[in-house]
């Protein structure tokens, strides 16, 4: 507390203008606790989902926003009532609604410009954009990483990095010789050898996206999957630990090797079943699947086993990066010895794209292509948003928040040992699972209630995704509602 108070009373100077007290940090206009006028839905919300139900499937939407009035880290809806939210936008708020400076951005005509000319950045992009590339993704880029290639969204961006991982494997196999002609008429008709049989390894309880290739990837729920054809790609056991961890040590170290041992069998049937593993795609935190983690040395363990084994390693950093975890990229605390081969993101970096190598760089173009490929608005924005992350240590305010969080979730499971335990995070992304899923969907209902939008994940876990500017006084309204409910049960 005393750490993030220090961090608060700091002034900061950037560009000769001082910004005193955090200004960035506390947004102006943000309410200074939730407030509720209607029960949930609220009628307006409830008469635009049946609208809108007409026109589509619209079961999961909760809730219409008023984005006019959201401030920070608080949610509007167009019934007036005031959530603060720790879900923001299935985590991809990175700095709270109507940041000014952000807003201040589209005073500049060039900026509106972009937003308006919207480019096929693979054919015609701007003269800015080498160096809006350099400012904004590559200058937070995962260390050793220093190619990238935009993409729209996390699931896209993950289907073209498996794409990067086949051409990789299939230049080596190949010995630097050109294709022959047999691949391409054979190509065409979704046939080997054009078609390889080549598969990607995935993880039980993983979300990778619900685009085909990432969706057989994605182990998390069968309502994602059903009645979707699917590769046949082999699905690796992930840690599952026991906690409090400091407590069950041996165990889990018996569990990462468990894990370890079945990728490597897995890798072996694949191969002798000719179709080998040419990549294995992991989440640094499983997230959708539960907010399940696996330690360091499971993550050590993995890059070594794919080297070993000539597999690429893919670490999908599309929920975890950008700073939630209190480090640019969540793979950073696993002290990896070296750089992971390719890196995916979206979410808070607000558009998708993938670092990597230079040997998954392809040798042609357009094969790695579509119309967009991102979005320069989103990236200027992006850069507007790194700049005041790294300027006010925004990282700083997400490791003090999220050691306090933590903390808290620990005495909260200790003192309701019924309901909740096995609180885990890094930085403030923390979660803490519930007796069941059942307990678990009440407490985020009667959390709504009190003005909380606050999120599920796996089974029976409550996830926290704040804004990166989620501080101590917002995690104390936090936990003083959570307790309300708590004691309601
Ligand atoms: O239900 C859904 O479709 C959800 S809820 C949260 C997500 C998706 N997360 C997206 C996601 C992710 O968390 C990871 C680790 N990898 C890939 C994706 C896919 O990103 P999008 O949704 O941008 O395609």
């Amino acid at each position: 507390m005393l750490r993030s108070l220090q961090i608060l009373g700091r002034a900061s100077s950037h560009k000769g203008v001082v910004v005193r007290g955090m200004a960035s940090l506390n947004i102006a206009g943000e309410p200074s606790g939730p407030s509720m006028k209607t029960s949930m839905p609220g009628p307006k919300s409830k008469q635009l989902m049946d609208e809108l139900n007409k026109l589509t499937q619209a079961g999961s939407v909760q809730l219409f926003a008023d984005y006019d009035k959201s401030y920070g880290n608080y949610l509007v809806d167009v019934d007036g009532n005031v959530f603060l939210d720790v879900y923001t936008q299935i985590s991809s708020i990175p700095l709270g609604y109507n940041h000014p400076e952000l807003f201040a951005l589209f005073s500049d005509p060039h900026h509106i410009r972009t937003l308006v000319n919207r480019p096929a950045l693979g054919v015609y992009p701007g003269g800015d954009w080498v160096q809006e590339l350099k400012d904004s993704v590559l200058s937070v880029a995962p260390k050793g990483l220093k190619h990238v290639t935009t993409m729209a969204c996390g699931s896209c961006s993950n289907e073209n990095a498996f794409k990067a991982i086949f051409f990789w494997y299939r230049k080596q196999q190949r010995g630097g010789k050109d294709f022959t002609p047999d691949e391409l008429t054979s190509c065409m008709n979704n046939l080997p050898p054009g078609s390889p049989p080549l598969s990607i390894l995935a993880f039980h309880g993983a979300f990778h996206g619900r685009t085909l290739a990432a969706l057989t990837c994605t182990h998390s729920k069968a309502i994602h999957k059903i009645d979707v054809p699917s590769f046949d790609w082999p699905v690796a056991r992930f840690p599952v630990y026991k906690y409090p961890l400091e407590d069950n040590v041996g165990e889990n170290k018996a569990e990462d090797k468990k894990c370890l041992a079945n990728v490597e069998e897995l890798i072996d049937i694949w191969k002798k079943k000719g179709n080998p593993v040419a990549g294995i795609i992991v989440e640094p935190i499983q997230a959708e699947g539960g907010d399940n983690h696996g330690s360091p040395e499971f993550f050590q363990g993995l890059q070594k086993l794919a080297k070993t084994k000539g597999v690429a390693l893919l670490i999908d950093e599309v929920q975890t990066g950008g700073g939630p975890t209190g480090k640019m990229w969540g793979h950073e605390h696993f002290n990896l010895p070296e750089t992971p081969d390719i890196v995916t993101f979206s979410k808070k970096m607000q558009t998708g794209g993938f670092y990597h190598k230079p040997e998954f760089r392809p040798d042609q173009s357009y094969r790695i292509f579509n119309t967009w490929m991102g979005e320069p608005s989103k990236i200027q924005i992006l850069n507007k948003i790194l700049e005041i992350i790294k300027r006010d240590n925004v990282l700083e305010n997400v490791q003090s928040t999220g050691s306090l969080m933590l903390k808290q979730l620990k005495e909260f499971q200790n003192k309701y040992p019924n309901h909740l335990n096995s609180a885990r995070g890094l930085g403030t992304f923390c979660a803490i699972n519930c007796a069941n899923g059942q307990l678990r969907d009440k407490i985020i209902n009667l959390l709504r209630e009190q003005g909380v939008q606050a999120g599920g994940c796996g089974e029976n876990a409550l996830r926290f995704r704040p804004t990166l500017v989620f501080q101590p006084k917002h995690a104390s309204i936090f936990f003083d509602k959570f307790e309300t409910v708590l004691k309601k049960l």
